[in-house]
């Protein structure tokens, strides 16, 4: 197990590599348990590093057979081999050829980092630091090379051979069982792009032609008797290349465009150049096998690999403290695309609620960094919903206050000027103040500056001037390395509403004539007041509609006011924000009434803010998928999060039932109408609109089944006979999850038996199982891990139902502290193994600290009972040692 060596890597550390390695040749004859890989390196002194350093290449678990420079064996006097490292201490300072031999146990890999089997297929992850699993390497992304794959493997076992590029031979060795394939990359890419597949794998084939004429070839590879659920995913991939020419001006540049579904991966997917591998949940698709966010998942990830070929792939990151310049950037691109090709106000609402609920509290907590981290332990733990979503958030920013074209031409001028690179969020920063002719340094600050910053909005409307003075602050609270925060560039969307509901003009003399005609007010110093003028009567502010900043809000509206921005906001997502922060207002005071013993009290006016929106989406006034949102409560996690301190999930999560319950015994009939005039379309359409209405209709079930046991469950058996599709029938068994008893677990039988063949089916009956808000389910998680269909090997399995059972909020957080101790146990068992997604679980007890005082001692006991441990991965070992910190 590589463990932690205890010495971090820094930004200021950061020093151009003292060799450039120009062109890679590998050559990998596969074999299960001894793979020969062959890698020839033309390597030259880099002119921007120091002369006559020695070369350190790195190496991972590595078993070196042989090494040739410039064609001879190399005296071992001249270089150093461990499984780490090779040093060649005097290397020539002219160009020359080192030609590396190492060999592989791909089947004994249980990492899933470097070459591994999954299945009866062999397969590749590289990033972050994989490609020193294959071969020693300067592995580091600003070592650009171009790469020729000659791969090597049975006929039988291996008919398929795939990696980077364009394939330019094929064919059978001759009197044997073998065949190869060669495959040539013309683009310079860095090592942790590197891919190669190889199995008995189907596939299905289609093709795209570029603006400009190019004819690409795109296969996506899967399992044998999968390809009719690679349908949607080649669809996705289709429009994905389309929209990325139309908005971007971006058309893809190889022959060949391939993707693989794999079963074992270590997350979603990944962008290898020209040979994306998946986790297989992000590919495989059918109405009966995938919910509607199976496939919005499905549109998006696909969509995200795909952008990375711009950027990610042509525009790499120097370093990996430049992470966010490809993952921010990539996961902003995939945002909008998939706005454009859906609702864009609901992809907005669900963007923000991904953000509240995993990015706030990891900013909140011991593991908060900056977007741009400044030092790693473990550059795994990294891939971040700080990197990915926040960064995401500040491109989002950045294009609010420069303008759209401004943003496009930054965009333009950085695809340009940085081509072939590996670049920084300097340079791209650098593109965007050149288009826009703005000062971005303040801006920049989002970038080193951990933590959420909390914006208060005061405001005093003056009848007799007819005018609203508001006054705008920010504060971010210290992080554990950074005491002191400054003041950020924050936009702020603002509207002003009469009671009717019409927009009030924005006029100030406070305010640039551009704030006022865009309705963005620039926030850049700890305080600003505006004074609005000429507005008649007291208006209600909409503030920081579409969530224009990734920041929480500390507002002065009253009940009153949200009442009318739930109805009348014309930002939709301040409409949906409106009832949610009526709903958090309603349950914070509930859960205080319980944890003091009393009974909570259930507002009158919000019941029936509730059941106006059930009026309006009946009489299809408003679209169905946002009403679905809008009739969604904040989770328990959103409420244990405004909560801030002496979390009580207990109180929490009565509260919420008893609203749920009086939401859906005073408006059953309303919802049964839903229910019924929603339904079961004959024909299934994956499309936004027919989604929405599926989601409108199981949010109406699960209400009413909150509200009225009985007919709740009766519908829920009928909509589980008589659902043809995966949604509704899921929906269904999650309503009848809600009531213990006989039918429950019959229902729950019924469906892993006719699912028992499909692993990630049954990954949803894990979780949904996880979830079950009662003291069983601990008992009942650990029984399923003895179930034929988990396993502690695949990340998706154990992601599902250990996963799943840590965002229990009831029951992972057991006051006894049981929840605690499982988790730890299962981070201890994986460790050895895939030291990964260990420390991905771990990560679950990021915010132990926000508990009520029994918890938090529960807490830190198995915190501080895996920490003691002495052979700890380096993966593990950093996230436990932050959250003790
Ligand atoms: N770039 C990969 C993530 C790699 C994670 C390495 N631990 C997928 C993505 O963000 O597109
Ligand atoms: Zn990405």
């Amino acid at each position: 197990m590589r463990t932690s060596t205890g010495q971090p890597i820094r930004l200021a550390d950061y020093r151009p590599p003292d060799y450039l390695i120009d062109a890679v040749e590998l050559d990998v004859s596969l074999h299960r348990h001894a793979t020969r890989v062959v890698s020839t390196l033309a390597i030259r002194p880099n002119p921007a590093g120091r002369a006559g350093a020695a070369l350190a290449l790195d190496g991972d678990e590595l078993q070196l057979v042989s090494i040739e420079l410039d064609g001879n064996p190399l005296d071992p006097a001249a270089f150093a081999a461990s499984p780490e490292k090779l040093v060649l201490a005097n290397p020539p300072q002219i160009p020359f050829t080192l030609r590396i031999e190492t060999q592989l146990d791909p089947a004994g890999n249980t990492k899933l980092m470097g070459l591994y089997r999954s299945g009866s297929a062999y397969c590749t992850q590289c990033e972050a630091e994989g490609f020193r699993r294959i071969t020693y390497f300067l592995d580091r992304p600003d070592v650009l090379s171009t790469y020729v794959t000659r791969l090597e493997a049975d006929k039988a076992e291996a008919p398929v051979l795939l990696a980077n590029g364009n394939l330019e031979a094929h064919g059978d060795l001759e009197g044997t069982s073998r065949h190869f394939a060669v495959w040539r990359d013309p683009h310079k890419k860095p090592s942790y792009l590197f891919a190669l597949v190889a199995g008995d794998l189907a596939h299905i084939a289609d093709r795209f032609v570029t603006a400009s004429g190019r004819k690409v070839d795109l296969g996506i590879y899967v399992e044998h008797g999968r390809q009719d659920r690679a349908a949607y995913a080649m669809d996705s991939l289709k429009r994905s290349m389309r929209w990325d020419e139309q908005e971007y001006g971006r058309e893809y540049d190889l022959d060949v465009f391939n993707i693989v579904a794999v079963s074992d991966f270590n997350m979603g997917a990944m962008e290898n150049k020209g040979l994306n591998v998946f986790n297989d949940k992000y590919v495989l698709a059918l109405p009966e096998t995938a919910t509607d966010e199976d496939y919005a998942g499905i549109e998006a990830v696909i969509a995200h690999e795909y952008f990375h070929n711009w950027t990610g792939n042509r525009i790499t990151c120097r370093d990996w403290f430049q992470l966010c310049l490809k993952e921010g950037l990539t996961v902003f691109r995939d945002q909008d695309f998939s706005a454009h090709e859906r609702s864009a106000p609901v992809k907005r609402i669900a963007d923000v609620r991904g953000l509240r609920a995993a990015q706030f509290p990891e900013d909140a907590g011991p593991l908060a960094h900056n977007v741009r981290p400044e030092i790693y332990h473990e550059i795994n733990n990294f891939y971040t919903a700080t990197v990915y979503q926040k960064g995401a958030e500040v491109i989002r920013m950045l294009k609010l206050l420069i303008g759209a074209p401004a943003f496009r031409a930054g965009m333009d001028l950085y695809f340009e000027r940085y081509d072939g690179t590996a670049a920084t969020i300097e340079d791209f920063l650098g593109c965007f103040a050149e288009t826009s002719g703005r000062d971005l340094t303040d801006f920049k600050r989002w970038y080193s500056q951990a933590g959420t910053p909390l914006l208060t909005f005061r405001s005093a409307y003056d009848e007799a001037a007819r005018s609203l003075t508001l006054d705008m602050a920010q504060a971010t609270a210290p992080t554990r390395d950074q005491a002191v925060k400054l003041p950020l560039t924050i936009p702020i969307a603002l509207g002003m509403i009469d009671a009717a509901g019409g927009e009030i003009a924005l006029a100030s003399a406070d305010a640039n004539p551009s704030e006022l005609a865009s309705g963005v007010l620039e926030l850049t110093t700890a305080s600003r007041r505006v004074t609005f003028t000429g507005v008649a009567s007291r208006p209600t502010l909409s503030l920081l509609r579409g969530f224009s900043a990734p920041a929480r809000v500390d507002d002065d509206l009253t009940e009153a006011d949200l009442l009318i921005l739930s109805r009348h906001d014309r930002d939709s997502f301040n409409r949906w924000q409106a009832m949610q922060s009526l709903a958090t207002r309603l349950l914070l005071r509930a859960a205080g009434a319980i944890r003091a013993g009393q009974a909570p009290k259930i507002d009158a006016d919000f019941v029936e803010a509730y059941g106006a929106i059930l009026g309006e989406a009946q009489a299809g006034r408003i679209d169905a998928a946002f009403a679905a949102q809008a009739l969604s409560l904040p989770s328990e996690g959103d409420i244990a999060r405004e909560m801030e301190r002496n979390v009580d999930p207990d109180a929490i999560f009565v509260a919420r039932d008893s609203l749920r319950g009086a939401l859906g015994r005073a408006h059953a009939p309303a919802l049964a109408r839903l229910h019924d005039s929603f339904g079961g379309a004959a024909h299934f359409s994956p499309d936004a609109a027919s989604a929405g209405r599926r989601a409108l209709r199981n949010a109406a079930l699960l209400m009413l089944a909150a509200g009225k046991a009985e007919e709740g469950a009766q519908r829920a058996q009928r909509q589980l006979a008589g659902a043809n599709n995966m949604t509704e029938r899921f929906a269904a068994l999650a309503a009848l999850c809600l009531t213990p008893g006989a039918a429950r677990e019959h229902a729950l039988e019924a469906f892993a038996r006719a699912h028992a063949a499909d692993p990630l089916i049954l990954d949803k009956w894990f979780i949904l199982q996880a979830q079950i808000p009662e003291k069983e389910t601990l008992a009942r998680v650990r029984a399923l891990m003895s179930h034929h269909a988990f396993s502690m090997s695949n990340p998706n399995r154990v992601r599902a139902l250990i996963g799943g059972f840590s965002a229990n909020q009831t029951q992972f957080n057991r006051a006894d502290g049981a929840g605690y101790a499982l988790l730890a146990e299962i981070v201890l068992t994986l460790d050895p193994t895939n030291p990964q997604v260990a420390a991905r679980l771990l990560s679950g007890l990021r915010s132990w600290r926000s508990l009520e005082p029994q918890r938090q001692s529960k807490a830190q006991e198995a915190l501080a009972g895996i920490a003691g441990k002495t052979q700890l991965s380096a993966d593990v070992r950093d996230i436990v040692t932050r959250c003790l910190s």
